[in-house]
């Protein structure tokens, strides 16, 4: 870039704190350069270091990246900035959609006026938007048969849920039964996503409405392109937050939603005096936090609107007053508090956790005798006898947080099937639209089993990313011969080795640690150290026990080791299984379904890292059988606040999405190529003359390219490969030559008549 960089040039200069800051050089001397900045400031910095600025840039910027001037970073950056400062929150990256949450209603951009336009528009000819990679997708899985799948990303409170249910409502638009009414597939469809925000939502610090667990919709469609079935997957529920919440985050929506459920609704289904509920303050599970409202959500109207919402999935009066039975339930449970017995042994602390024993049981039907035994003792069967073993009150507290635990995640997966069961599958579809909202990459503070989880899913992605951006565009370049020069990438599979591989990466080692009687975080964290004392992608932080540090492709981050092998047992305790199944309630039974003598009795552990690892490869299986989108979501400031844009929080998002990478391919590359049949096929209107005379198909290309005035394509062996814009270029121009032949018929037959 330097050489091109004098006195007077107009420049982009790295700068602390906005990542890059414009100016003009007033000196220059040797390598470096004295710069004015726009803030009138004067600094130096080396002439290699500086970009050059485009100054004849439109006011409101461009919106898709490849028609940038120069294409940087900070010119990517600043295009970002300015558009978000117009409200333009979409913006192209070829065909990767960037969105920027705009942390406000833009309810103009969603309505059903413009997702008729967009029906069938080619990518480009309007504003950038979901509502155009929905249709894109939809068209592209008609006209070729094959299934798509839009994958959005970015880190949390970026926005995906939001991208994701527009998408959902543009292909329900388009793939709808216009004349019917009542439950229609898509409203179904449409409706699990307010059932599954209430009981998988939850306020974090980092976005008041935060999914808790990953989703994966596939959406099928029948051979008239109409939505004919769907399939929902969901991932790791975060478990935790049912019994732990931390200041001024929320416990899932469901606990607040059912206490301030009206009154009036419950006097006509005599729950109220059932549930025993009312302030949330008065319980445990709620109250370590103190925020129990949110601002602009009003509880009781989304209690109604859930189970409205709950109804039209196909939950029967039944089944939802049991599941708000044992939403109840758990609450009551967690205010069983214990005090110590005779010995080491546990009992309920005085008549209040008496009473929250009696609530619980009542709610859930079982016996309270035998729940209070579950709690508060333990039999361990060793190879020579069976042993009822005390539990202080310290275990009995946590046994009491596991059982409401299992119950909430045994809840969700119901929910989750039976959603499923309603909506139904088509046997028939072969084609599907899948659209992926899964948490983005995380790295706090403290980083647990959690974060090593999604983290590793993030790794996934990235790879399937890097797979289809980056090599398969070069594999293709290279086979086909043409000139391009290869644009360096970091493929990150070493680190899924490190995680993943079988044997000995870190899920398998935490499995072998958690098999082993004996095993503690510690002995598990020497056991990495040792392992991967060479690994590149691996680090032991100095002076560290039992923390351990992976290098991810969007940056390091140390995990505590602490709870990761209590946190990858996936058991139930048989004293709440034999409880639970003998339920009264056959709902409550139905969550516990009794398990085969021998499962039941092993006792074998199974492992939670190893089932998430094999689930994430079957959905790497479903994507990798699609044709994939990608919208990459941006969170523009971490106050959650309209109108500002932090520069260095939103270059780091664009790095760790890769969304900088794919610029540079995108650009440098050939966004889009064709078999010289499928072009000629295409756009052979464009040159009637080339039908008449005997080319060879690559010059016939080649001439109809030189017609319309356009270069800087690539003649492959068998392909052309055509530059950003080329292709919706030719599309407009063959549209304008059909419709004026068209126009010619017309007038044709009108003589005729
Ligand atoms: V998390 O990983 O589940 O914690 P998401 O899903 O990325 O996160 P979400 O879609 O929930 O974020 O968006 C966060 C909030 O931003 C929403 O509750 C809205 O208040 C706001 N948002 C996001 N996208 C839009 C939009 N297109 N228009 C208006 C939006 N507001
Ligand atoms: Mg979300």
């Amino acid at each position: 870039m330097s050489q091109d960089i004098n006195v007077g040039s107009h420049i982009w200069v790295e700068d602390p704190e906005l990542a890059w800051i414009d100016g003009i050089v007033i000196n220059t001397n040797g390598a470096e350069a004295e710069i004015q900045t726009s803030d009138v400031r004067t600094v130096t910095a080396k002439l290699s270091k500086l970009y050059p600025k485009d100054v004849e840039a439109p006011a409101g910027g461009v919106d898709d990246m490849t028609k940038l001037s120069y294409l940087h970073e900070p010119a990517v950056l600043y295009n970002l900035a300015t558009r978000y400062e117009i409200n333009e929150i979409y913006t192209y990256c070829g065909n990767i959609l960037i969105a920027i949450n705009p942390f406000r209603e833009l309810s103009h951009l969603y309505d059903v006026y413009l997702m008729e336009r967009y029906k069938g528009a080619q990518l480009g000819e309007l504003k950038p938007h979901v509502f155009a990679i929905a249709d894109v997708a939809y068209r592209a899985m008609i006209n070729e048969g094959k299934s798509n799948s839009i994958m959005v990303s970015g880190e949390s409170g970026a926005g995906k849920t939001e991208t994701t249910k527009m998408l959902m409502r543009y292909l329900a638009y388009l793939g709808g039964h216009a004349a019917a009414e009542g439950r229609t597939v898509e409203r179904k469809v449409l409706e699990s996503n307010p059932v599954l925000e209430a009981f998988g939502n939850a306020k974090t610090v980092r976005n008041n409405n935060s999914s808790r667990f990953g989703k994966f919709v596939e959406i099928q469609f029948d051979e008239r392109g109409q939505i004919s079935g769907a399939a929902i997957r969901t991932y790791l529920l975060e478990k935790s937050r049912v019994c732990q919440i931390s200041d001024p985050e929320r416990n899932y929506h469901c606990f607040y939603l059912l206490c301030a459920a009206p009154l009036e609704f419950f006097k006509s289904f005599q729950d109220i005096n059932r549930y025993k509920l009312g302030d949330p303050k008065s319980f445990h599970y709620l109250n370590q936090s103190s925020c129990y409202e949110l601002v602009g959500v009003d509880d009781a109207h989304d209690y109604l609107a859930t189970r409205k919402a709950m109804d039209i999935v196909g939950i029967s009066e039944n089944e939802r007053e049991a599941i708000f039975r044992v939403v109840a339930a758990i609450l009551h449970l967690g205010n069983i508090t214990f005090a110590r017995g005779e010995e080491d042994s546990s009992i309920l602390q005085d008549d209040k956790s008496k009473f929250h024993l009696q609530m619980t049981a009542e709610l859930l039907m079982c016996d309270s005798q035998a729940l209070e035994v579950a709690l508060c003792k333990r039999v361990m069967i060793t190879p020579e006898e069976i042993i009822k073993r005390s539990l202080d009150p310290l275990g009995a507290t946590v046994s009491r947080d596991g059982l409401a635990k299992t119950i909430y995640s045994r809840l969700f997966d119901w929910l989750v099937n039976k959603i499923n069961v309603s909506i139904g599958q088509d046997p028939h579809s072969k084609c599907l639209i899948g659209v992926l909202d899964i948490y983005g990459f995380e790295s706090f503070k403290t980083n647990s089993f959690e974060q090593f989880c999604i983290n590793f899913t993030n790794e996934k992605l990235q790879q399937h990313f890097n797979q289809h951006v980056f090599k398969m565009e070069q594999a293709l370049y290279k086979s086909e011969e043409i000139d391009w020069s290869y644009v360096e990438f970091v493929d990150n599979q070493d680190v899924l080795d490190l995680i993943e591989k079988k044997p000995g990466g870190i899920i398998s080692l935490l499995d072998e640690a958690c098999m082993f009687p004996k095993s503690t975080h510690e002995t598990f964290a020497q056991k990495l150290y040792q392992t991967f004392k060479d690994h590149r992608r691996f680090v032991k932080p100095k002076l560290a026990r039992s923390e351990f540090t992976v290098v991810h492709y969007a940056g390091e981050v140390q995990y505590q080791s602490d709870q990761f092998l209590d946190k990858n047992k996936d058991y139930v305790v048989p004293e709440y299984q034999d409880m639970l199944s003998a339920s009264k309630c056959s709902f409550v039974a139905g969550l516990f379904p009794l398990l085969p003598e021998e499962t039941a009795k092993s006792g074998k552990f199974s492992s939670i890292g190893s089932r998430f690892k094999l689930q994430l490869q079957q959905l790497m299986d479903i994507l990798n059988s699609t044709e994939p989108h990608y919208i990459r979501c941006i969170k523009p400031n971490n106050e959650l606040k309209p109108e500002i844009f932090e520069n260095v929080n939103v270059l780091q998002q664009l790095r760790s999405g890769g969304v900088l990478e794919a610029i540079r391919v995108k650009c440098e590359g050939f966004p889009t190529h064709r078999t010289f049949t499928e072009f000629l096929n295409r756009f052979a209107t464009l040159a009637p003359e080339i039908l008449e005379g005997n080319y060879e198909e690559n010059v016939a290309c080649k001439w109809i390219m030189e017609k319309m005035g356009l270069s800087r394509y690539q003649m492959g062996k068998t392909k052309i490969f055509l530059r950003a814009g080329h292709m919706s270029e030719l599309d407009a121009r063959k549209a304008k030559v059909l419709g004026e032949s068209a126009i010619v018929v017309q007038k044709q037959i009108r003589s005729h008549l």
